[in-house]
């Protein structure tokens, strides 16, 4: 088994966590234990898990409303995550924010954003500030396609190349910005034309398979750790599920989804890469079943934590407040 694939398995294991924790996210969901949004993350698993990769646990990450995947990635525990959807005490940030607004101070996630292109400004700000600190943190901001054409988008690179910060832009064309193509949000087709006018560099590429993007996005990283300023890259990606989880899905043809699922599944890909470099089959099995045990425990947990609490409300949401 070559270096490559020996780090891959761990890779295959968080995408596939991701995968089987959405799944049973968006059962709960239909079933009613999951309240306001659910955006899903699979079909990009590659994205976050190569991206992660690439990083050190001490910079930042920061994205928008589709991240549950990211919050996984960096570690964040099933159980906190799920139980974050489910509105829980237990979950990430005592069951106050939701899907969309996922946040581990421990693990350097700084949200979940539910304005469209709202982290791009903050990314800069937290970049900024690693420079100003002298301290070596990169921060990773993770955008939708759609997001590119949002004044946030603009204020976000703007700073960040007039500075040359240390950040890495990472924008996942999904091709769709809720049911709407790119060719109807952008003249452009090649994302990364916009890195040019606020001086970044840029990077395009294919983002279904994991080591590509890990590969990729060390490059971006290391620029800008380096001090070379900051990078957009654009990761070519597809969403499998709908928007969110009230999406008819009526905008793409039951052929393009089912093309994609058979051609470009990440899951699918590095497992079947891993099978190919001689992992046995029963590993792969083994390591499939320890993610559902730790998938149905983590909804477990969150069905038997107790609901957000109004005490955390007052000492957490309104600073300062003696409630009532
Ligand atoms: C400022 C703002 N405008 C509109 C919306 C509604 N909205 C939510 S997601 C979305 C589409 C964004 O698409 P994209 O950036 O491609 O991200 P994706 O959902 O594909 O990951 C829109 C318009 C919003 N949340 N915020
Ligand atoms: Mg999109």
């Amino acid at each position: 088994m070559g270096n490559s694939q020996h780090e891959l398995q761990p890779m295959y294991r968080t995408m596939y966590l991701i995968r089987r924790f959405e799944e049973e996210a968006a059962r709960a969901y239909s079933l009613g234990k999951i309240g306001g949004f659910l955006h899903l993350y699979i079909g990009q698993e590659a994205v976050a898990v190569g991206a992660e990769a690439a990083i050190e646990k001490t910079d930042y990450v920061i994205t928008s409303y589709r991240d549950h995947g990211v919050a996984l990635a960096r570690g964040s525990s099933a159980r906190s995550v799920m139980s974050e959807l489910f509105g829980k005490d237990t979950g990430l940030v005592r069951g106050l924010g939701g899907s969309m607004h996922l946040f581990d101070a421990e693990h350097r996630v700084l949200g979940g954003h539910a304005i469209v292109g709202g982290q791009l400004p903050l990314a800069a700000g937290v970049a900024f500030r690693a420079r100003y600190m002298q301290e070596r943190d990169v921060t990773l901001c993770f955008l939708g396609d759609g997001a590119t054409n949002i004044g946030g988008f603009h204020e976000g690179l703007s700073l960040a190349g007039l500075w040359k910060l240390p950040v890495v832009f990472v924008c996942e064309n999904n091709r769709y910005s809720m049911g709407t193509p790119l060719n109807r949000t952008t003249p452009l087709a090649d994302l990364t034309l916009k890195a040019a006018g606020y001086g970044l560099a840029s990077d395009r590429f294919d983002g279904h398979d994991v080591l590509t993007v890990r590969d990729r996005m060390r490059a971006a990283v290391e620029r800008a750790r380096d001090g070379g300023g900051p990078t957009l890259v654009e990761v070519l990606t597809y969403r499998f599920r709908g928007h969110s989880m009230s999406d008819p899905g009526k905008y793409r043809t039951a052929e393009e989804l089912e093309d994609f699922k058979r051609t470009a599944d990440p899951c699918a890909l590095a497992r079947k890469q891993l099978l190919t470099s001689g992992v046995a089959e029963e590993l792969l099995s083994a390591l499939e079943q320890e993610v559902e045990t730790e998938v149905m425990d983590a909804v477990r947990f969150a069905e038997e934590s107790a609901p957000a609490s109004r005490s955390s409300l007052d000492a957490f949401v309104y600073a300062g407040s003696s409630g009532h």
